[in-house]
């Protein structure tokens, strides 16, 4: 069994989707992809997610799984709409029961409309497998990013989601609701633990410094070379360090409409009597 990676880059928000295959059985399983929206416009396309299901078509690839590694805040996951085209079910972590308790209060959800997860097929929970042609994909819990956060295990190759950058992009932000640098501190040792050469497959590049887009480590590379995380850094050190550059980070431009979005595994909100869709943005009324 040869398992293949192919990663997408979506320029607008930083974010890389994988396309992982048993390229001898030809199934796959698609994680994090991403719909196109413009924010000011209210536009809301699939250019990117049409590319990954044209490259399963050429490639003669059967889909199997529909993932997401933890409810993004910064862009619109396209997992529903993928689910629409093919039928295939969409997954993330059971965290996302928590993610949703959290926000609930914010969208001002009303108990009897039920749960914006239950949208999702499937919830993981850490060291759950899922299968595709002959290859496994395990999961592992990796909170503290986000509550829910998980990273994918298939053969040699972890897709840690937001638990890590790449080495000279250091560690996601902990301060969305749920969000704890202590605990990520722990999820990424978790993934250090793993064998020196397996390669990590990070969610996001933001190019530091201008450099060319990379998005695969490794293990070892990650130990010797992050630079918020290396060996030389304790676990006090670290929470200091994101606490302190958690609190100089603007919002995401796209928090609220992601999460309305993504708490319901990518569908949009459904629409009103004069058949649009509307995203709410909550106010903090600072005028009073
Ligand atoms: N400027 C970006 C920020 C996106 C963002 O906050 N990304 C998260 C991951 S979802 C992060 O950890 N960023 C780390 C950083 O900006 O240092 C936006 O508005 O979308
Ligand atoms: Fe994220």
């Amino acid at each position: 069994m040869t398992v293949q990676v192919n990663g997408f880059y979506h320029d607008a928000t930083g974010t890389v989707s994988y396309i992982v295959s048993d390229s001898e059985r030809k199934h796959a399983v698609i994680i994090d992809s991403v719909l196109d929206f413009d924010l000011f416009s209210g536009e809301v396309s699939s250019t990117f997610a049409d590319k990954q299901l044209a490259f399963l078509q050429e490639n003669q690839l059967t889909l199997d799984w529909i993932l997401d590694t933890h409810a993004h805040a910064d862009h619109l996951s396209a997992a529903h709409y993928l689910h629409s085209k093919t039928g295939v079910k969409t997954c993330i972590g059971e965290g996302i029961k928590a993610v949703e308790a959290r926000f609930a209060k914010t969208f001002n959800y009303a108990q009897e409309e039920g749960h914006r997860f239950d949208a999702f097929d499937k919830l993981l929970q850490d060291g759950e497998s899922l299968q595709f042609g002959s290859a496994t994909l395990v999961s592992m819990s990796t909170p503290g990013h986000t509550s829910d956060s998980l990273s994918y295990i298939i053969d040699d190759n972890v897709f840690v989601g937001d638990t890590l950058f790449m080495p000279d992009g250091g560690t996601a932000r902990c301060d969305f609701p749920g969000g704890d640098a202590g605990l990520l501190w722990d999820s990424i040792s978790r993934v250090h633990q793993l064998p020196a050469h397996y390669k990590i497959w990070v969610c996001h590049d933001y190019q530091p410094d201008g450099r060319q887009l990379q998005y695969q480590t490794t293990v070892a590379q990650s130990q010797a070379a992050n630079i918020h995380v290396n060996n030389q850094v304790g676990k006090a050190q670290y929470v200091a360090l994101r606490n302190k550059r958690d609190a100089t980070l603007a919002v995401p431009k796209l928090l609220y409409p992601s999460l309305q979005v993504n708490l319901q595994a990518g569908k949009l909100p459904q629409k009103q009597s004069n058949g649009l869709r509307y995203m709410s943005i909550p106010l903090t009324d600072k005028t009073q």
